[in-house]
């Protein structure tokens, strides 16, 4: 029987792995520092967006105003905090299902990672998974990031592959419209498996394997 889909694209933060919580409270940090409320729920609307815009959705609705300069010092500051907590992680910290699952698709299927962050790689190679995949595309290889469909667009063509070759997996509504505008079908996990136009809501990761069937 052929195949439905030649690749899977994962996106990183909230699927492969749950960095997610490094991410709050380095934005915390900066928030408590600027004195503006930050909360769990906020947070949530950082998935998926990139580290500049997340500062903006931050700031939005304070009245404080910032330089664009203060704003890339702010915005360092968080990445010193994140990456102080990413540099203690190992490959302890990948789930042994979602490892071992990789390896497994691995064998039939063209396998990418297609992250806003420009830390995607660091974390990847911390987990010590990045050889089980044949593409990596991260924030800093992109001009835009999700909503817009670059990030996906890159890694399948990366891997020589048209968009309906290949499944997204996301766990964020910016992803998920990012990988619908650029023609991919897309597995929605948490968040995303909300969205009445993601093409598979799943409730884990495993989930996926049905879809692929
Ligand atoms: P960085 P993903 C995203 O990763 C995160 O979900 C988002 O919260 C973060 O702001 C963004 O990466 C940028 O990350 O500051 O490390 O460049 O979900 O697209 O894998
Ligand atoms: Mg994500």
């Amino acid at each position: 029987m052929e195949k439905k889909y030649k690749g899977i694209i994962f996106d990183l933060d909230g699927v492969i792995c749950h960095t997610d919580m490094y991410h709050y409270k380095a934005w915390k940090a900066i928030a408590e520092k600027l004195q503006i409320p930050f909360d769990e729920k906020k947070n949530n609307l950082l998935r998926g967006i990139s580290r500049a815009e997340s500062l903006d959705i931050i700031l939005s609705g304070s009245s404080l105003k910032l330089t664009e300069r203060e704003k890339n010092s702010l915005t360092e500051e968080k990445n010193n905090i994140y990456r102080d907590m990413l540099s203690k992680m190992s490959e302890s910290d990948i789930d042994t299902e979602t490892k071992n699952m990789l390896i497994t698709l691995k064998k039939k299927y063209m396998l990418a990672v297609a992250s806003s962050s420009k830390n995607a790689l660091y974390i990847l190679q911390k987990l010590k998974i990045d050889i089980l995949f044949n593409v990596i595309v991260q924030g800093s290889d992109i001009n835009y990031s999700k909503p817009h469909p670059e990030v996906f667009m890159l890694a399948s063509e990366k891997m020589k592959l048209k968009s309906k070759e290949c499944l997204v997996v996301e766990d964020s509504k910016s992803g998920v419209i990012a990988a619908l505008a650029g023609g991919f079908d897309c597995a929605g996990l948490g968040d995303a498996s909300k969205l009445n136009c993601t093409t598979y809501p799943i409730k884990n990761l495993k989930n996926i394997e049905a879809i692929l069937l």
